[in-house]
């Protein structure tokens, strides 16, 4: 049996080996890609994010096991921001997820994904389209941060669920960051320590007052993910929210925005490939006189143009 086939069977291992050609940019991936395509939407894509320590990874372990009661599949991406910190955090939450190792329910994966063209989001819509095609209900996407890729990342998501914590400064870096505006569900995690409730109540009036007209307010939740206290009502509000946006119409749009932005790397990667080879072919063969006095961008447009040579 071929590799899309085992895939589609929710086979593990094939689908951990196709998540490595996304890593890799193995050339047959287009051909997968493209084979198992037929099973696309049905996996719910949820996000996690927030800010490093806010106990992402503790919340994303209460909410794979509140799934996996319900009896639903998921698949884990831990999305490697390329910094200097990931490499002990993504090893972290390999021990504090190591519960759900034998289960084959349960497939988590961190993904590093610096050599890819289009980024980190493209990668991810790529790991995403592979799980979901490997049968499961959920595709749990964690990235750590706040930054830009991370919140890229994140709008591949059908629903957002963004951590914060007491710890001072978290709120506001939130803010700036920008993510106020793609959270479907605040989580105030670590609930335990002092000032939760203050943190909760910012965080309700400034969803209330950035009524931004669209007819989903984010719930704020408390949650003690180290003790599971919360996880069931942040179970729920996700379930809630698909629920919603596919009512409403927003899953769609979202979709058809990942679809878009998956479109527009592919052609970008592509095009640059392509007028890399007519570039060095122009200068190869033609006499463009002394190359510091060519000016670049009208070589650009000629190669653009497809007129390689004069
Ligand atoms: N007091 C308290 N500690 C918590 C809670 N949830 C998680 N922690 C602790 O916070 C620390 C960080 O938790 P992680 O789940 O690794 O946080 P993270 O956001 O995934 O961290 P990065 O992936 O490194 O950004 C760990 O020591 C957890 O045990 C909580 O509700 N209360
Ligand atoms: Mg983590």
């Amino acid at each position: 049996m071929d590799l899309a086939d085992r895939l589609l069977e929710g086979d593990v291992r094939a689908l951990a080996r196709a998540i490595s050609m996304v890593e890799d940019r193995a050339e047959a991936l287009p051909e997968l890609l493209s084979a198992v395509r037929g099973r696309a939407g049905q996996a719910h894509v949820v996000g996690l994010t927030g800010p490093p320590g806010s106990g992402k990874s503790t919340l994303a372990d209460g909410i794979v096991e509140r799934w996996r009661a319900l009896d639903r599949a998921v698949g884990v991406l831990a999305i490697d921001p390329s910094s200097p910190f990931s490499g002990g955090a993504i090893l972290g939450d390999r021990v504090r997820m190591q519960r759900h190792a034998l289960d084959g329910g349960v497939y988590i994966r961190s993904m590093a994904a610096r050599g890819h063209l289009g980024g980190l989001a493209s990668a991810a819509r790529e790991a995403i389209r592979l799980i979901d095609a490997s049968g499961r209900h959920h595709c749990l996407l964690e990235t750590v941060g706040v930054g830009q890729s991370e919140l890229e990342v994140m709008l591949t998501a059908d629903t957002v669920v963004v951590v914060t914590t007491p710890a001072s400064g978290d709120g506001v870096q939130l803010i700036k960051a920008g993510i106020m505006e793609i959270a479907d569900i605040f989580v105030v995690n670590k609930g335990d320590l002092p000032g939760a409730d203050r943190v909760v109540r910012e965080l309700r009036r400034l969803v209330h007052e950035s009524n931004r007209r669209t007819r989903w307010e984010a719930p704020v939740l408390t949650t003690i993910a180290s003790s599971g206290e919360g996880i069931a009502d942040v179970v729920s509000a996700i379930d809630r929210h698909l629920a919603w946006a596919e009512k409403d119409g927003e899953l769609q749009r979202r979709r058809s925005r990942r679809l878009v932005a998956e479109v527009e790397s592919i052609v970008a990667e592509r095009a640059v490939d392509r007028a890399r080879d007519a570039l060095r072919e122009c200068i190869d063969t033609e006499d463009l006189g002394d190359l510091a006095r060519v000016d670049p961008y009208a070589l650009a447009d000629r190669i653009l143009n497809g007129r390689g040579a004069r």
